[in-house]
């Protein structure tokens, strides 16, 4: 069993733009922090994640870096960052920040430089005479022309986000050195965005086919991008404990081992995108066309990765993130209490670090804007400019924008049921989310029976039984809206039992679930019979000790 802290903690991620406003001028920041850590305490989470608090001219809100060694100014200051960092040590947490490097901004010194060929900043970015058909993920193509160099640039995120040239070892040298100076800060290690695009393929071929509405063969997982990550673990990574994991999508498991295989000395996790794909649109539909979230595809999935990690390598387990709807929205109807427990439940006992996204451990919903100027996302505005272009109005993207757009997670964190939810006392950034106003911290800590208490509860339990972290997984297959599995650590077993369906489903389970096994959790309080109907998103977890 190869222990680590980053296998054993439950990691928290903070959208600091939203997670508390200290001055009132309607924008969190890093002062909110510190003031919440004492909640975070309480919720007994380990790891912080903040999302990037770096200078910004916030075209995509910080994941536009214009310097990697500063503050973001509506965030505070060096000098609030050390304080939270020192206060968050002293109270036992561990703090990770978010290493934003396959782009920078264009207005950081390098961008500004390269356009003027300043030496040696010429090539730090991909300039070419003759664009290719590659598509931004954010609308539109993936080059913008510019006049002073007279040169195309390639940026796979908006025009503000130019992409870095890794294959000039000067630019790796750059992150390495912006890794260490955060390290020697005392940071815990780094969330690393992106973490699969650094590499492109040479040459930079056209797409082939018509309609693709990204070139990903030619970006993601490229040829060099083992060599660069390796880069960063020798010049960096390994000379400190840290934590590293890399988002990398359109990976699938045996291609994951390459990236936190024991042995490869790259990253400890990949955020994995596999079943954030299970709504993905059919092949031609609009980009905001999601099919109805099928859970069971997601437990094939987590099944998959269970089993593809088990020997060398550890899961990263989460449903919602700042780029990503509300989980309770999405994978549970809406249905905040059973739902948003029963998805819980499954996140905390499969085998990983859980990862939990701020205000999902109340089980706050989509906010499902109506109109187009509630959305702040630079990815939401494009595609409804895009589609305007293109004759689509606004009205037809409505319904689906209300559900998938990324600013369902952007807005404010809700502390208690005043005008802007304990947030700020000001007007803020982006609109209160109307949809779950009773659904608050201050509320749901009063309520012994609240979705934040069980997921307290459940946290508490991994750190007491270890068979939840260490223990080997085991899938007891039942057939269609029921995932049942056991984890095993020596002579102690835990049986995990849900019913992934928002109405009742009759289960008959077969001898190798211990019935009699005590209960040390559940989102209902009903017996375990051999035979029985389980009430809407039912969990239960019983443990044997042998
Ligand atoms: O996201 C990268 C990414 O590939 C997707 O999450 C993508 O943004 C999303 O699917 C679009 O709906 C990372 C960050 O998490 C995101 O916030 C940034 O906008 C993006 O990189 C660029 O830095
Ligand atoms: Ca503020």
């Amino acid at each position: 069993m190869d222990k680590k802290w980053w296998k054993e903690g439950v990691v928290y991620q903070v959208y600091p733009r939203s997670f508390k406003d200290s001055n009132n001028d309607g924008i969190g920041d890093i002062c909110g922090v510190t003031e919440k850590l004492d909640y975070l305490k309480y919720l007994g989470v380990d790891i912080i994640w903040l999302s990037p608090i770096f200078k910004s001219p916030n075209d995509d809100n910080g994941y536009d870096i214009s310097d990697y060694r500063d503050i973001m100014d509506e965030f505070g200051s060096m000098e609030d960052f050390k304080i939270l960092l020192d206060t968050a040590h002293k109270k036992g947490f561990k703090l990770i920040l978010d290493l934003v490097v396959n782009h920078t901004s264009d207005e950081h010194e390098w961008f500004k430089k390269s356009v003027k060929r300043i030496e040696p900043y010429t090539d730090y970015y991909i300039w070419r005479d003759v664009q290719n058909n590659w598509e931004s993920h954010f609308s539109g193509t993936a080059w913008d022309y510019n006049e002073e160099r007279g040169q195309y640039y390639l940026h796979l995120f908006t025009k503000k986000q130019p992409d870095l040239n890794w294959e000039n070892p000067l630019v790796r040298q750059e992150v390495y050195d912006i890794m260490n100076f955060w390290f020697d800060i005392g940071i815990d290690g780094f969330r690393m965005d992106t973490v699969n695009m650094y590499s492109k393929v040479p040459g930079f071929p056209s797409m082939e086919k018509e309609g693709l509405s990204l070139a990903t063969p030619y970006f993601l997982n490229g040829p060099r991008i083992h060599e660069y990550l390796h880069g960063m673990y020798v010049n960096s990574l390994c000379k400190y404990d840290v934590m590293s994991v890399g988002e990398a999508p359109q990976v699938d498991p045996e291609m994951a081992l390459l990236y936190v295989g024991k042995d490869r000395q790259e990253l400890n996790m990949i955020i994995h995108f596999d079943h954030m794909f299970a709504d993905d649109p059919p092949e031609g539909a609009g980009k905001w066309e999601r099919r109805p979230t099928d859970l069971n595809k997601v437990r094939d999935v987590f099944v998959k990765w269970q089993k593809g990690l088990a020997k060398d390598g550890w899961n990263c387990l989460y449903m919602s993130n700042h780029d990503q709807p509300r989980q309770a929205s999405r994978f549970a109807n809406d249905q905040y209490k059973n739902g948003a427990t029963m998805l819980a439940t499954m996140l905390h006992t499969l085998k990983g670090t859980p990862f939990i996204y701020q205000g999902e451990e109340l089980g706050m919903k989509n906010a499902y804007f109506k109109n187009e100027w509630d959305y702040r996302d630079v990815e939401t505005i494009n595609s409804i400019a895009e589609n305007k272009v293109k004759g689509i109005p606004f009205e037809a993207l409505r319904e689906n924008l209300g559900k998938y757009s990324r600013d369902n997670a952007r807005t404010p964190m809700h502390w208690d049921n005043s005008m802007y939810m304990g947030f700020s006392q000001a007007p803020t950034w982006i609109g209160i989310n109307e949809n779950c106003r009773d659904i608050n911290v201050e509320a749901q800590t009063a309520d012994a029976d609240s979705v934040l208490n069980y997921y307290k509860k459940l946290i508490a339990l991994r750190k007491t039984h270890d068979v939840l972290i260490y223990g080997d997984f085991e899938e007891i297959e039942l057939g269609e809206d029921l995932f049942c599995y056991t984890r095993t650590l020596n002579d102690k077993k835990a049986y995990i039992l849900l019913n992934l369906a928002c109405n009742q489903t009759k289960v008959t389970l077969p001898d190798t679930f211990d019935i009699t096994a005590p209960c040390i959790i559940s989102n209902c309080n009903i017996t375990i019979k051999k035979e029985m109907n389980l009430p809407p998103y039912f969990a239960t977890v019983l443990l044997s000790d042998g």
